[in-house]
């Protein structure tokens, strides 16, 4: 069959590229249907293409750390899809990065970006530099010797980088200084940017409460809400942190959150000002929060029982993964079944495992995927490409409404392509499908 041809030859073509494999799969599974019934999409080879970034750019970074020490990191842009905008998509920093993993990503980010209705390509990018115990000065180095290499490559209308994990406010200030020095101009190139400076109010809280936002909808399908309920919540960082905030809005109970050190159970609530705190301000470690709150659980990562994620084993109503890939697997989903968990709502990329999600999807849970319930980072990215190109700025109510009705929209796309294939509770067939369908019409209507 022609998908698992495309699935089988990406397989041989790059056998290290394991999570690329996994997001090909998950999405190219689930296209069989449209593939079927729409002749088309085969005779224009759109599988082939759609796999095949557009282009892949990997470069060295060479910068200086506070010891006077040179060191050499590598460097990525993926420019994936610029079929129905520019390439856009985040740069991760973190040592476990790779060309798959940002393959992975980019690949992930397109069909994410067709869904915010918003035009906008895909693309990824990053370094395996380690930002943790670096000072401010080390990564203002790094960032402009990164920033030496990718400027040639991105443009307010080319290539759009934002942030992921490792990039924040800090560093795309100091890509975006590099950049203006580099170019001589002030343009919206990245997004993420500070808020006197070309930013977006609501950007911060974008991916966190556009993914609450999306939970709220596949709930209230069902006739049910976050109030009063518990949630769980991994990680700890940008996605996380707004995660929880959102919950509050809510009046629901977020009871969780994680590092890549442990994982903090907090039964009353996860107290958000030292959160923020801890993580945004001093960025440390959750340990710090477990000394200052000394009611709450703290597991230590060497404490986890192998192939679980204890996070996972924390009874709740609705699950919303916010760390990063692989982080909820199918010990964990099935734990998550038992204690009643109704819903999950995925802010990061790809965390739960492939059998993972056929088990949520067997369930008929509220399972949102990544691709859309994540999708308000970027869209308020797309947000402030139009503030920025219209030299005009929003206040954070018109953000977040506007927010608001993409992450609805979302849902009702999903949820009726769904239903147009004959299996209305399954969100990964629905947005996949209908994000494919509006870049693959563009990809033959612009020829090849
Ligand atoms: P941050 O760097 O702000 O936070 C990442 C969090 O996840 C941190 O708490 C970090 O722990 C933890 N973490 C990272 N890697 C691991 C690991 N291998 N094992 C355990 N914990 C880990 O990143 P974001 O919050 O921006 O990103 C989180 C996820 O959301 C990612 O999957 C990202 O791709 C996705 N995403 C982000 C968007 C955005 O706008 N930022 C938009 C859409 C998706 P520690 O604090 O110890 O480093
Ligand atoms: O995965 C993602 O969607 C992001 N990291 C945000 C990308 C962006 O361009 O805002």
């Amino acid at each position: 069959m022609y998908t698992q041809d495309i699935i089988k030859m990406i397989k041989t073509n790059y056998p290290d590229q394991k999570e690329f494999h996994q997001a090909v799969q998950e999405v190219l599974v689930s296209l069989e249907p449209v593939i079927a019934k729409d002749k088309k999409y085969q005779d224009n080879a759109i599988l082939q293409r759609m796999v095949m970034p557009d282009r892949e750019i990997a470069f060295r970074v060479d910068w200086m750390n506070d010891e006077g020490e040179v060191q050499a990191n590598t460097g990525y842009r993926i420019e994936f899809n610029s079929a129905i905008g520019p390439y856009k998509g985040g740069l991760r920093f973190h040592p476990s990065v790779n060309s798959g993993i940002i393959k992975f990503l980019g690949f992930e980010q397109v069909f994410k970006n067709s869904l915010t209705t918003l035009a906008l390509g895909g693309a990824k990018g990053g370094s395996d530099f380690d930002p943790k115990g670096k000072s401010d000065a080390e990564v203002m180095r790094f960032c402009q010797a990164f920033m030496n290499e990718l400027y040639r490559h991105i443009g307010a209308c080319t290539d759009v980088p934002a942030g992921d994990i490792g990039v924040g406010a800090r560093e795309i200030g100091y890509l975006f200084g590099q950049y203006k020095k580099l170019t001589n101009r002030f343009d919206g190139v990245l997004t993420g940017k500070g808020l006197t400076w070309g930013g977006s109010l609501a950007r911060p809280e974008a991916t966190g409460y556009g993914c609450v936002y999306f939970a709220q909808e596949m709930l209230k399908e069902r006739g049910e809400s976050l109030s009063g309920k518990i949630c769980t919540v991994s990680g700890s960082g940008n996605v996380a942190i707004y995660t929880v905030e959102k919950l509050y809005h809510l009046d629901a109970i977020p009871v969780s959150v994680s590092d890549s050190k442990g994982t903090i159970h907090d039964k009353n609530g996860i107290d958000l000002d030292l959160l923020k705190e801890i993580k945004e301000k001093r960025r440390e470690s959750l340990e710090e929060y477990a000394k200052i709150k000394s009611d709450c659980k703290y597991i230590k990562i060497s404490d986890y029982q192998e192939g679980t994620h204890p996070v996972w084993s924390i009874p709740c109503f609705a699950a919303f993964p916010s760390a990063t890939e692989n982080e909820l697997n199918l010990y964990d989903a099935k734990t998550l079944l038992q204690n009643g968990c109704k819903c999950v709502s995925e802010g990061a990329n790809m965390p739960s495992t492939i059998e993972a999600i056929e088990l949520f999807l067997k369930s008929k849970i509220c399972y949102g995927p990544g691709k859309a319930a994540n999708a308000g980072g970027v869209a308020v990215s797309g947000l402030e490409m139009a503030q920025n190109a219209s030299m005009y700025s929003w206040d954070f109510e018109s953000v977040d409404k506007k927010l608001h009705s993409i992450m609805e929209s979302i849902f009702v796309k999903s949820s009726e392509t769904a239903k147009e294939f004959g299996d209305p509770t399954n969100l990964v067939l629905g947005s996949n499908i209908a994000g494919f369908r509006k870049i693959a019409d563009a990809m033959i209507d612009q020829g090849i």
